[in-house]
């Protein structure tokens, strides 16, 4: 079995939140899931700048496979992004208050990329599991698409795979009876969706 190198990210908190579950997550799982060695990279909830740390950190390390985690409020399921596009549209400022309305992410870039990853492969296997999860066709045009669609313009007709998994919220997490999930189960969904890759 030959040795395979991940690098996996989680963001730092946002939106007045004094934790992420995606970097909760991330930062909990082993140094080796199947055939990978992990590096775990925490990434800011910033336009252009948490693609870029991801980019470095890629040069630096040459993956074979990139997958980025975020925190979806709101959904209810572990959502496998299909589709990064090139639209940035912030209802919230980013953590360094930069707040765009109907930008590209990349100026004349293509409409769109299709994540890299087997992501039928994540879903069955995390939805084996008995954990809820989905595929999603809708990154949003926050902050995680912004990671998505330049990971994937960056390394396209490269051998380097892209994908994104948002996670919902941790129960500490929700005030208003929001959906959640409880971090043990999102650590064991990313494990397995990664034994899955
Ligand atoms: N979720 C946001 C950005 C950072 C995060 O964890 C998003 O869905 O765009």
């Amino acid at each position: 079995m030959s040795i395979k190198k991940l690098l996996i990210t989680g963001f730092e908190p946002f939106d007045g939140q004094s934790i992420n579950p995606s970097w909760e997550a991330v930062s909990r799982l082993p140094e080796k899931i199947g055939e990978y060695t992990v590096t775990k990279l925490k990434i800011p909830v910033e336009f252009s700048r948490g693609a870029e740390c991801v980019i470095k950190k890629a040069e630096e390390i040459s993956p074979d496979v990139i997958l980025c985690v975020g925190q979806a409020g709101g959904r209810e399921k572990i959502c496998f992004e299909r589709i990064g596009v090139n639209i940035r549209n912030a209802s919230i400022a980013d953590n360094a208050g930069v707040k765009p309305t109907d930008e590209p992410i990349i100026k004349d870039g293509r409409e769109a990329f299709f994540s890299t990853v087997a992501n039928r492969q994540m879903v069955d296997a995390v939805k084996d599991k008995g954990i809820a999860c989905a595929m999603s066709y809708h990154a949003g045009a926050y902050v995680c698409n912004d990671v998505l669609y330049t990971l994937l313009h960056r390394f396209n007709g490269t051998d380097v795979k892209v994908g994104f998994i948002h996670v919902p919220y941790l129960p500490e997490q929700t005030t208003k009876g929001e959906p959640c999930m409880e971090l043990d189960e999102i650590v064991v969904a990313l494990n397995c969706a990664i034994e899955a890759l």
